[in-house]
């Protein structure tokens, strides 16, 4: 039987399971990464597995994301970080090196290979023929301790281009065009593989920028083939030995098709504030922008700023408009000042940033009150900017300078023949940013912890039965933004459960945080519930958005559907994710009603569908379950970390 690509890694890294649809399979893990929101809480957990060291083939820990010292935490953190590398035998790579995505298809990625980090944007690495997966962190602390990473074998969609984009039609609008067409849930289940004979015509950069942003479509993970456009960026960086060839066989089969003109597509625009908003920019022509900001993990590569750069070149930025840009790496920022590009943008009036996630993330460059944001980033869930509420719209880097120039949105193509850009035949390699691991016979270092760095909450088994108040019910499309918000105000906490779970749906319930520990403090015993609506949890990787819930004395959400990372982090967490089996039940139950499941390890075990009764309404209802035995045996003994502490405990015995 022909393979297609995913079909290829897949059963390349398979260690149990079938490759049927659905079904659980387990794979290999080759590479992981964690960046510093995420990686704290990673390796505490992987401290706690009592292992002496990684055993994947190569780790490395990135810090990018909470770059702002306004306080001892952050640095704290990175200190942390870097003895756990040291400790532990990964790479380091320091404040200052870039975005962790970035800096990994750079001087990391391997065709062919499998990696899965504690970011949601992991999936960049597609762009280069890897299968990348995002992942919570604790699933990465476990890839680490050379445990398979275990997920249903997603459908596989090909999506076939052809033809070639247009004058100053980028990448991001053919993602745009995708989120346009599929939404932000019509990725879930799936892997995007790209095919056909247009993709020989996108840069490595462009298809990374593509399957960057699959996330945004909810999918596992988005792939490109291994071509020789990607053996030529790998001898850019040097690393043309780790490069092979990949591709679907010929007559390979696919769950799903979707074809794709590259030439038809055109500049585009997603407008506040979901990623799948998306019109093309010649309809909001006119419209007034205040801040333009320009980077992220999506579109911060060399020839993005180098066509931002020229674009501005011998040009002043509007005098409404306040622009930023963030070089995506140390690389692509020493080039850019080298060949005099950064002069340029400097010389425009643009305000120049560090390599890091930034604005991305809410670390700064909040927009003012009503003031739109166009950013060539790739989520503008609300207040995610740190404004709320705010307007904050995602394009090209093309659209976006357009946009910085005019102070309003306008269509690049008016600007006549677009600025041409040759990739160089090497980059600008240097690895001194990156410290590697310790020879195996070093001494191991000591864990450096700062104050703001608790433990996370004690993991007790599943109690036998769910009972506790509904304490919050949402609507559709609930953001782990939404659940655990991100931003210079709390990702300084993101080592300290505790005080982190103060700010859970704040954006949505200021009081929610209060009454859930209340109702937890009054009966210890006490569960409650969450109860969401459809693609419950999308967005990020981030596993406060189960822990602190946790850490709150939430039991089990109810949803109508979930998120793929978020329903995986719920479970390693212990709490129990159900699905209405009936969507209408979910309009028929109010915030406030006590809720009850009787002998919860008993029925999930006992089949898919177990009973709620609803104590204040008299009424009962069906939701259905999606776990495993695996899975049951996670939950019943308190979560992941147990369970692995107790695979390990055997091993060693
Ligand atoms: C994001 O883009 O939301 C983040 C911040 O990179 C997250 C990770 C985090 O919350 O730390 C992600 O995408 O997983
Ligand atoms: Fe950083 Fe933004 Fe990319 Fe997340 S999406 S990794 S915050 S640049």
């Amino acid at each position: 039987m022909p393979d297609n690509l995913v079909q290829k890694l897949v059963r390349s890294h398979l260690v149990s399971g079938s490759m049927k649809r659905g079904e659980e399979i387990a794979l290999r893990i080759d590479q992981t990464l964690t960046q510093d929101a995420t990686g704290t809480m990673t390796y505490l957990e992987f401290e706690a597995m009592g292992l002496p060291s990684v055993r994947s083939k190569l780790s490395v820990s990135y810090v990018d994301h909470n770059i702002l010292q306004t306080g001892f935490e952050n640095a704290d953190d990175h200190r942390f970080l870097q003895s756990a590398a040291a400790r532990y035998g990964l790479y380091f790579s320091r404040p200052g090196n870039g975005i962790c995505h970035q800096v990994h298809l750079e001087r990391f990625a391997i065709p062919g290979q499998t990696l899965i980090g504690a970011d949601s944007h992991t999936v960049n690495a597609g762009g280069l023929g890897m299968l990348a997966l995002g992942a919570g962190g604790l699933d990465v602390a476990v890839a680490m301790a050379g445990e398979p990473l275990y997920l249903q074998m997603p459908r596989v969609l090909l999506v076939r281009l052809s033809g070639r984009l247009q004058p100053w039609v980028a990448a991001k609008d053919v993602i745009l065009e995708i989120l346009r067409r599929l939404t932000v849930r019509g990725g879930v289940g799936k892997i995007l593989e790209y095919g056909g004979e247009g993709v020989a015509t996108l840069s490595a950069m462009q298809r990374a920028t593509i399957t960057n942003m699959g996330t945004e479509l909810g999918a596992t993970t988005s792939i490109f083939p291994s071509d020789q456009v990607t053996r030529e960026f790998m001898r850019a960086q040097g690393r043309e030995k780790d490069w092979q060839p990949l591709a679907a066989d010929p007559g390979a089969e696919y769950d799903e098709v979707l074809e794709l003109d590259l030439g038809a597509i055109e500049p585009l625009v997603a407008r506040p504030s979901s990623p799948d908003n998306v019109v093309p920019v010649r309809e909001l022509a006119g419209t007034p922008v205040a801040q333009v900001c320009i980077g992220s993990c999506t579109n911060s590569s060399l020839p993005d700023l180098m066509t931002v750069a020229a674009i501005l070149r011998g040009r002043t930025v509007h005098p409404n408009v306040s622009l930023t840009i963030s070089p995506g790496t140390k690389q692509v920022y020493t080039m850019i000042a080298r060949n005099g590009a950064l002069a340029d943008l400097i010389a425009a009036g643009a305000r120049i940033l560090e390599s890091a996630c930034g604005p991305c993330i809410g670390m700064g460059q909040s927009p003012a009150t009503g003031a739109a944001s166009v950013r060539s980033f790739n989520r503008n869930f609300p207040g995610r900017s740190g404004t709320s509420p705010d307007l904050v719209y995602l394009a090209s880097p093309e659209v976006c300078a357009m946009a910085a120039l005019r102070g309003a949105f306008a269509d690049p193509r008016e600007l006549g023949d677009p600025p041409t850009f040759a990739a160089p035949e090497t980059m600008a390699v240097d690895d001194n940013m990156i410290i590697p691991p310790l020879p195996a016979d070093a001494p191991k270092p000591e864990l450096v912890r700062g104050p703001n760095i608790k433990p996370f909450p004690e993991q007790k088994p599943l109690a036998k039965t769910l009972q506790g108040e509904l304490l919050l019910k949402v609507g559709d499309n609930i953001t782990t933004d939404h659940i655990s918000p991100a931003g210079s105000k709390y990702l300084p906490l993101r080592s300290n459960i505790p005080a982190l779970s103060q700010h859970v749906f704040e954006g949505i319930d200021p009081t929610f945080a209060r009454r859930a520990q209340a109702a937890r403090d009054a009966d210890p015993a006490n569960k409650g519930f969450i109860v969401g609506g459809e693609n419950y949890g999308q967005g990020s990787s981030r596993e406060h958005a189960a822990l602190c819930p946790l850490y709150l004395g939430i039991g089990a959400v109810i949803a109508k559907s979930f998120a793929r990372i978020h329903i995986a982090n719920l479970v390693n967490f212990g709490l129990v994710p159900l699905t209405f089996a009936d969507p209408a039940d979910y309009d028929r139950i109010a915030q406030g009603d006590m809720l009850r499941i009787d002998d919860v390890l008993a029925s999930v075990s006992a089949g898919p569908t177990l009973t709620v009764q609803n104590l204040t309404q008299g009424t009962a209802f069906q939701v259905k379950h999606t776990l495993t035995e695996r899975l049951i045996t996670i939950l019943r003994m308190g979560g992941l970390l147990n369970y692995v502490r107790q695979l390990h405990a055997k091993e060693n015995a």
